[in-house]
């Protein structure tokens, strides 16, 4: 079998919602030379689009978006041993989450992963995290990195809130902040006064490393524990 033939049947997988065969078709991958990220963007990420397709065109419902992210939740517990290095030196501190009214975290969980495996130390506030809850935690924890996630045209205003928070508490110039997730673009991200917006995981991970290895003003460099 092709390289790949096993993305396609890893993205068939998740559009036919078989949890059961997941797992064993990421071993496959890994053994064939896939990379985990490979796994995640063309196998993953690209059977989500399809059922968000499906969604769109009322060939699946609410309960299948439930088992699709289930299934993909599934498949990360393999991999998730492959991005995690272990003991690497701390590169910088990420306080992450997804917004206000939004309970997708599939993104965020990658990106989360990603950050940690390059050497970030990642505060994770989890889904629906109210403004307040980040302010909360950039006044406790200090991060060099405010990360927002958001899915939905709905909830992706609620990134202006927390950044209009961040002023009003005089953190903004304290922190860069990154925001990503499917409806997110540069222009909104300059709109809303964001730092900058994600294309995927990768760009964000490699946007919020620049930073750090800039020595940008506001970026603190922590050192190793
Ligand atoms: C799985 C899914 C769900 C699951 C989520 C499970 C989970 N634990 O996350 C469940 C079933 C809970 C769900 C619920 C709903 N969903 Co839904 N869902 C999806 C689906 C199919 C896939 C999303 C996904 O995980 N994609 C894969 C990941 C890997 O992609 P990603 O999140 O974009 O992340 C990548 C990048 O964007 C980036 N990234 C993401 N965040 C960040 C953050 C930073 C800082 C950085 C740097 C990068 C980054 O990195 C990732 C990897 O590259 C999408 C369809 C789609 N095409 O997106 C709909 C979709 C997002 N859902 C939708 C809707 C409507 C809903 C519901 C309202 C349905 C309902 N009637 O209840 C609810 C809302 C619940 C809520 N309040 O949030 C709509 C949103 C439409 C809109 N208004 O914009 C979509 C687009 C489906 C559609 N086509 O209509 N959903």
């Amino acid at each position: 079998m092709s390289l790949e033939d096993i993305l396609e049947k890893i993205k068939k997988a998740v559009v036919n919602l078989d949890a059961e065969n997941i797992q064993r078709l990421c071993r496959e991958a890994l053994e064939a030379g896939i990379t985990p990220y490979e796994i995640i963007m063309r196998g993953f990420s690209k059977g989500l689009e399809i059922v968000g397709e499906k969604y769109e065109r009322e060939e699946y419902y609410l309960a299948e978006l439930v088992v699709a992210g289930e299934v993909v939740k599934e498949g990360m517990k393999i991999l998730e041993p492959y991005l995690e290095r272990g003991e690497v030196k701390k590169i910088g501190r990420v306080v992450i989450g997804t917004v206000k009214g939004d309970l997708h975290d599939i993104g965020k969980n990658i990106v989360k992963t990603l950050l940690r495996a390059v050497g970030f130390d990642v505060i994770d506030l989890g889904v629906d995290v109210p403004p307040e809850k980040f302010i909360e935690a950039v006044k406790k924890h200090k991060p060099d990195i405010v990360a927002m996630s958001a899915l939905m045209t709905t909830t992706m205003n609620e990134m202006e809130n927390v950044i209009k928070m961040l002023r009003e508490n005089g953190l903004r110039d304290k922190v860069k902040v990154i925001i990503g997730g499917a409806p997110i673009t540069k222009e909104f991200a300059e709109k809303i006064g964001a730092d900058a917006a994600a294309e995927d995981a990768i760009d964000g991970v490699n946007i919020c490393k620049s930073w750090v290895s800039e020595g940008d003003s506001c970026v603190r460099r922590i050192k190793a524990t």
